[in-house]
């Protein structure tokens, strides 16, 4: 159906354009409007979630009309268009950033002081968007700000799950999981109810023949599920341009089936299949970095997947172009290898629904993708069962079937001596069930693979991908090194550190080019602009330790070094290293005497993140870090010398106050395991300092920044399969400093010891596979030396003022415009400012 209103008719629509409010008074009467209409209430039961509501729906019709002319400048120009397929989109809170971004904050501050309320109380009101486990769906947030504040049509694809990574409590020193239901009220997304696509699962494939002898697949049967479109506005920051974020929603098809249903009197069955469809977009699976092959995740990955390419195919069909031209249209790019059956679906369109032959359509598709790794832990690695994917998506069995024998038929054709090359690239595992390689499909469809850092892309074109190197040739493989938003990490999460840089570089400039931080390194030895940042820093701590005081209870010294460890919790990450070396410190601190103790350095040592579920030794790891709270922060020959804390659901919104607070923080990953890391950019930028292994982009921090400012110790990467094969094969001694922590925690000291037997004997009895025991030592000795620096606060500030300036390269800016040059292929477009805004 036609829905574009007649010329004649449209000088009525232009006469009554909306615009959004320009001013305090325009916004103030935005929110009374919004509270008295929207929401249905009155300035006499106005409370703050209500003013938090109101302000959100003022900023969002000012966003969705930048959106809609966005939107209109980008069908009209038909330029080519990204399109970011991401099951995680960890965005954090959206009215501070829509508030910054579109440069309105000062207004709305005003405007709701005026209506008797404090900006951050209303603020504080919003709960989290966590539709992400970690770094990944994080990566994705920062991206989106980056692609829309570059001037970039781009489009990011995800689930609407109606329930995010879960709320984290501590009881007991235990981590339990709560759901996290947070659609009850959200402002930020527009429901389209008629952007929908059909979803089918299950059936058959029938084969017949066309008019030119050509075999024709149907697949048939089954059942239908609904994809209904959710957009969310991206606003860039300082420019019109305001990119979407769909996300999939799931819902029963009303097809016959339902009515029969429901015209039999077989109600109970017809609400039954609602709940199942809906089950579909229900939770987002909380593992990272572990792939557990679940029927109910891969209907995720098929429903979104469709869902967003036949979205895709609509709009490039519009355009009437021939099939040819689709991956000067289109690009998309595999956040990982969840979406990898887009693949897939891509050939199995243009084979079955366009009628293409093979050859072509396998061109256009492999042009088309673009695959990121974020992993070379091998438990991370997707595979999915033949016989499941056999019996949910028939038809895409076949054709992923059929890719792998082309693929390895110009494999043998090209290395026909080698045999055993074959079983290592196949597609297809011959294990028993049959396994379906994910990143083997990725690799094949696409054009580029990438990794995230420079030593993880050196990694998995070494080790995990080394055989595809050799059969396509090193130009497949390249590094987009990670980045993270300036806006939200610096400007939103520090905004007075935010202003007195742009005092001394000039303006804002910084936010859109972050290099221009260079200039700070001027003013390193000047004398007000140090103590400006010392206070700034010490503002942030003592915010930081209200928070610790409200949500732990355990009260801080805001002058002690504050040492953070806020991630994920993972055994590669290595907290347990970190917790060991805490008790190492207990213990040398209680073996002093009181005039020794003295001279020591305050510590609050600072652990947040969330252990999958399922992941026992994660939530080991917890209940450690807790035990030794309990006996240390009442310890009182310890005093304030070190306190330890654990944060409760650590997430996007929490890590906007911690980060700015942190004097050190860790990233000690075994190294080779961690793919990138990007908190490590963060705290950086935010003028704290780091404790690492060579890991990452570690590494690459310590280039920039120079490795006088960066405490480095541990094993390297080239060195870690010597050391596993030494722990398996020859004798294992472990470090005399970590047995005695091992010895303590063993007598009780931390409580019951059983629940802590499992983290000693990984590593003493299990061959300490992620190198704990290796690295024990110089891990304790450079915390000493973290200590020595800190006490020189003079030099400490030197390095600190140093290291921001020269962080420039890891804005996600800079990533972004690297993926659009070397992946993408595809140019900013501008949209002029609106008259009068
Ligand atoms: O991606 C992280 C990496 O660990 C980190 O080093 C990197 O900086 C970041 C961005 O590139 N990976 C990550 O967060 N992965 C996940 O969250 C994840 C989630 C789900 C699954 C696997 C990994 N899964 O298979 O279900």
């Amino acid at each position: 159906v036609e829905a574009s209103i007649p010329e004649p008719q449209r000088e009525a629509w232009l006469k009554h354009q909306v615009s959004g409010f320009k001013d305090k008074d325009g916004f103030e009467s935005e929110v009374v409007r919004h509270v008295e209409t929207t929401l249905a209430r009155s300035m006499f039961n106005c409370d703050e979630s209500a003013a938090y509501s109101a302000c959100s729906l003022a900023f969002r019709d000012r966003l969705i009309l930048e959106w809609n002319r966005t939107q209109q400048r980008q069908t009209f120009v038909d330029s080519k268009r990204l399109y970011y397929l991401s099951l995680e989109f960890l965005m954090g809170r959206a009215l501070d950033n829509a508030m910054l971004n579109i440069g309105q904050k000062d207004t709305a501050k005003a405007g709701l002081a005026d209506l008797g309320f404090r900006i951050e109380d209303v603020i504080e009101q919003e709960h989290d968007a966590a539709l992400g486990n970690g770094g990944l769906g994080r990566l994705a947030a920062c991206f989106l700000d980056s692609l829309a504040s570059l001037n970039y049509p781009a489009w990011g694809y995800g689930l609407r799950y109606r329930y995010g990574i879960f709320k984290q409590e501590i009881i007991d020193g235990y981590q339990v999981e709560v759901p996290d239901y947070w659609l009850d009220f959200n402002p930020w997304e527009f429901p389209r109810h008629d952007v929908t696509v059909d979803i089918q699962f299950f059936g058959h494939v029938r084969k017949s023949t066309d008019e030119n002898g050509r075999t024709v697949a149907h697949w048939e049967g089954g059942e239908i599920v609904k994809a209904v479109a959710y957009d969310v506005p991206i606003p860039g920051y300082a420019t019109p341009s305001t990119n979407n974020l769909r996300l999939w929603s799931s819902t029963a098809a009303s097809g016959e089936f339902d009515f029969q249903k429901f015209n039999n009197g077989d109600y109970e069955s017809s609400v039954a299949d609602q709940q199942r469809a809906e089950t579909i977009s229900a939770v987002l699976y909380p593992n990272d970095n572990l792939e557990r092959g679940k029927e109910l995740r891969l209907k995720q990955q098929y429903f979104w997947v469709a869902a967003s390419l036949y979205d895709i195919v609509r709009r490039f069909k519009k355009s009437k172009r021939p099939w040819k031209e689709f991956p000067e249209q289109v690009a998309i790019q595999l956040n990982d290898t969840h979406p990898t059956l887009a693949v897939v679906e891509l050939q199995r369109i243009l084979l079955d629904l366009e009628g293409l032959e093979w050859d072509e359509a396998w061109n256009i598709v492999t042009n088309t993708f673009g695959y990121t790794n974020h992993t070379v832990l091998p438990e991370a690695l997707e595979k999915w069962s033949v016989p499941l994917i056999q019996h949910l998506l028939p038809r895409h069995l076949q054709i992923i079937y059929d890719i792998n024998l082309y693929f390895l038929q110009s494999v043998e054709r090209r290395f026909p001596e080698e045999r055993d090359l074959l079983g290592r690239v196949s597609i297809i595992e011959e294990s028993q069930p049959k396994m379906v390689r994910m990143a083997h499909l990725a690799i094949v469809g696409s054009h580029k693979v990438n990794g995230v850092a420079e030593l993880h892309s050196d990694l998995i074109k070494t080790t995990i991908f080394k055989d595809f190197v050799t059969i396509f040739g090193p130009d497949k493989f390249t590094n987009v090194t990670n980045g993270i938003t300036p806006r939200r990490w610096l400007h939103q999460a520090n905004p007075r550190l935010s202003e007195l840089i742009s005092s001394k570089t000039g303006g804002k400039d910084f936010l859109t080019d972050l290099n221009e931080l260079n200039k700070i390194e001027l003013y390193v030895k000047d004398k007000a602009f140090r103590k400006e940042w010392a206070d700034i820093k010490l503002a942030n701590k003592e915010r930081l330790a209200k928070h610790i005081k409200a949500s732990a209870g355990v009260t801080v010294d805001p002058t002690a070094l504050f040492d953070v460890q806020v991630k994920r919790i993972h055994e590669y990450k290595r907290q347990q290293l970190n917790i060991f070396g805490v008790i190492h410190r207990y213990l040398t601190l209680k073996a002093m005497s009181p005039e020794e103790r003295k001279k020591q350095q305050p510590r609050v040592s600072i652990f947040g993140g969330k252990a999958a579920p399922g992941y026992w030794m994660a939530k080991q790891i917890i209940h450690l870090i807790n035990s030794v709270g309990k006996v240390v922060n009442n310890d009182e020959d310890i005093g304030d010398l070190l306190k330890v804390v654990f944060l409760e659901d650590y997430n996007v919104s929490k890590a906007e106050i911690i980060i700015p607070a942190s004097d050190i923080s860790e990233h000690i990953s075994t190294a080779g395991t961690e793919a990138s890391g990007t908190s490590n950019m963060k705290f950086v930028l935010n003028g704290g300092l780091i404790i690492g292994t060579c890991d990452g982009a570690n590494i690459e921090i310590t280039r920039e920044i120079g490795e006088n400012n960066i405490f480095l110790f541990g094993n390297l990467a080239e060195d870690v399969e010597d050391l596993r094969h030494a722990h398996t094969y020859g004798t294992h001694e472990i470090d005399p400093d970590l047995n005695r922590v091992f010895q303590e925690i063993e007598k009780g000291t931390f409580g019951s010891t059983q629940d802590f037997a499992a983290l000693i004997s990984a590593v003493r009895d299990h061959g300490d596979y992620y190198l704990v025991s290796d690295d024990f030592h110089s891990y304790i000795e450079t915390q000493a030396l973290v200590d020595d620096a800190y006490r020189n606060q003079e030099e400490w500030i030197t390095k600190c003022i140093t290291s921001v300036a020269r962080m420039g390269f890891f804005s996600s800016d800079r990533c972004i415009n690297e993926y659009a040059e070397g992946i993408w292929n595809i140019e900013p477009l501008r949209v002029e400012k609106e008259e009068g805004a």
